[in-house]
């Protein structure tokens, strides 16, 4: 697939000018994109990728597709390109997922102003112009007065530095780097390494092609049934007839799915009641196992405590070797401290004769070989080696660019220690900067456009009051920073090591790194802040 038009940077030296910059064509930036060119700007969106797509261009992996429902991850933004785009599954893959952001690329005639395979390597602002100039990789500039950071939460690789892994003399893959290419796993040797949403997907697949699949996992997850299907027809009608509703459902609920959170305490029905709650949830697809469960399950031990029980029995009776489904269970934190994978035959692969599971918790990596997985007490042999090892999560994106603000300050540096932003979207000394991604507890796309909208919006405003630049207050950013960390306070979500905190990483600084708001009270407190014509900022 791919961008069938794709433009090479020009590296001839001019410095471009544009109005607004976009970094990044994913979900985000295409939205971004539209929206601004729609308000008469002249914008540039900058894709470090051979094609559109973000998170869904690079995620290639075999199994790969949405845990959100199809139908509320499409954007909701076009009448019209939602009464053209059908989906197939209630859970879209990967490849239907690409092929519907090209769709919207050119349904909008978005891609005249992308440059594609285009990586930006820096982003300067300057003071007396207020304009950011960026360079590409390989020399292109280009100024605005505008930019957005447009680059995903889940868009850094990790990858552990295991020693000797460059030595390893089979294949290695990077499940968020997947080769364009099928690639032919039959009869080979193959290891896995994580457990993850992303392994959960890819393990059963592969474990049907490859000769043999050693996993080598460190935490067990608490995975729950997708129960993908087919969108059929009549379904397909119905959503179309009823759009509105459900993106309207969807503005409301706490993480802006369908589903919602039972008012009721885990606590306070008896155990009959309880059970049969959760054996209805549990039968139900996608997230409505976490999402529609009673609400004090992310915040009281004790409630959570009594489904992690339930689910742990679910992996227990799936998984026919004793041994294996104990290795599988996950004892050590609570349900949905972790990001719930959602799986399809998961648990029947570790059933399957060429499928062995490692526990490298008990007996940790030591290094990469040049023939395979050396553990701290035996060796494993392979023909190809997949690092499903996660993501440098929300900071890692940006402060990947060099981005400098006021007084030249480092954007890497001021976010060492966790994200520091007002309302998620700018930070203080970096006027006219805004990141246009969703980093709030809930679907990608509901809050994303909401977002979108909003940073249009603002520069809307500026351009109307004919004003330079905007940057939050250090005092609005500082009260930020604290209300969110006060909201993280009341879950369950310190109570372990995850990507949510930053505990994924070693090295980086532990802090929740999503906002734990409901997404009514996010959207609230965004509308709020521009309604007040943008007190907690400072306008130039
Ligand atoms: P995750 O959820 O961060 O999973 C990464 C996996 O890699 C996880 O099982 C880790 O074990 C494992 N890992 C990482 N480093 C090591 C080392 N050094 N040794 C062994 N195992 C290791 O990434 P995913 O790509 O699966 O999912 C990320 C999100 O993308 C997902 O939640 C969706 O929102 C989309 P650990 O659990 O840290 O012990």
């Amino acid at each position: 697939m791919g961008n069938p038009h794709p433009q090479k940077p020009n590296g001839n030296g001019a410095v471009e000018q544009y109005d607004a910059i976009v970094i990044g064509a994913g979900v985000s930036g295409l939205y971004q994109l539209y929206k601004l060119r729609e308000m008469g700007l002249s914008v540039r969106a900058f894709e470090d990728a051979g094609g559109v797509g973000g998170t869904w261009y690079w995620n290639r992996y075999p199994g790969c597709r949405f845990d959100s429902e199809s139908e509320t991850y499409g954007y909701s933004w076009s009448k019209e390109l939602l009464q053209e785009w059908d989906w197939k599954e209630h859970f879209s893959g990967q490849p239907e997922n690409e092929r519907y952001l090209n769709y919207v690329a050119d349904k909008f005639d978005l891609r005249r102003d992308i440059q594609l395979n285009s990586r930006v390597s820096s982003a300067v602002y300057d003071e007396d112009a207020h304009q950011w100039e960026v360079q590409i990789e390989g020399g292109q500039r280009a100024r605005a007065q505008f930019l957005v950071g447009a680059v995903g939460i889940l868009s850094a690789k990790y990858t552990p530095p295991f020693e000797g892994i460059d030595s390893f003399e089979g294949l290695s893959f990077h499940t968020s780097n997947w080769p364009k290419e099928k690639v032919d796993f039959s009869g080979k040797r193959v290891g896995c390494i994580g457990t993850g949403a992303t392994a959960v997907q890819l393990i059963p697949i592969v474990a049907e092609e490859a000769g043999h699949l050693t996993v080598f996992q460190r935490t067990p997850n608490y995975c729950a049934p997708c129960r993908n299907s087919e969108v059929s027809p009549e379904t397909q009608a119905t959503w179309k007839a009823s759009y509105d509703e459900i993106h309207k459902r969807c503005r409301e609920t706490s993480v802006a799915f369908r589903h919602e959170f039972d008012p009721r305490s885990a606590l306070e029905v008896s155990e009959e009641e309880r059970l049969e709650l959760y054996e209805k949830l549990w039968m139900q697809p996608g997230f409505t196992k976490w999402l529609g469960n009673f609400h004090d399950i992310m915040t009281n031990r004790e409630a959570n405590e009594t489904f992690a029980e339930f689910v742990r029995n679910k992996i227990r009776e799936r998984v026919h070797d004793p041994e294996v489904a104990e290795l599988l269970v996950p004892k050590d934190h609570p349900f949905g401290a972790k990001r719930i994978p959602l799986e399809t035959h998961y648990y029947e692969a570790y059933n399957r004769d060429n499928v062995k599971l490692v526990d490298v918790h008990k007996a940790p990596i030591d290094r990469i070989t040049p023939k395979g997985v050396k553990t701290q007490d035996a060796e494993y042999e392979l023909d190809a080696i997949i690092y499903a090892t996660g993501f440098d999560v929300v900071t890692g994106p940006l402060t990947q660019i060099d981005i400098r603000g006021e007084g030249g300050q480092s954007f890497k540096d001021k976010w060492a220690n966790g994200p520091r932003t007002h309302l998620g979207i700018q930070t203080a000394g970096f006027p006219n900067f805004f990141i246009a991604a969703n980093s709030a507890f809930c679907n990608y796309t509901v809050c994303a456009e909401m977002i979108a909208e909003w940073i249009a919006d603002c520069i809307g405003h500026l351009r109307e009051k004919k004003l330079s630049s905007i940057a939050p207050t250090q005092q609005a950013e500082d009260a930020w920073v604290e209300h969110s960390n006060e909201l993280a306070s009341h879950t369950l979500l310190g109570d372990t090591d995850s990507w949510f905190m930053g505990a994924n990483i070693p090295g980086k600084a532990r802090a929740l790194l999503l906002y734990a708001n409901r997404a009514p009270e996010y959207r609230k407190k965004c509308q709020e802040a521009a309604a007040s014509g943008y007190k907690d900022f400072v306008l130039q």
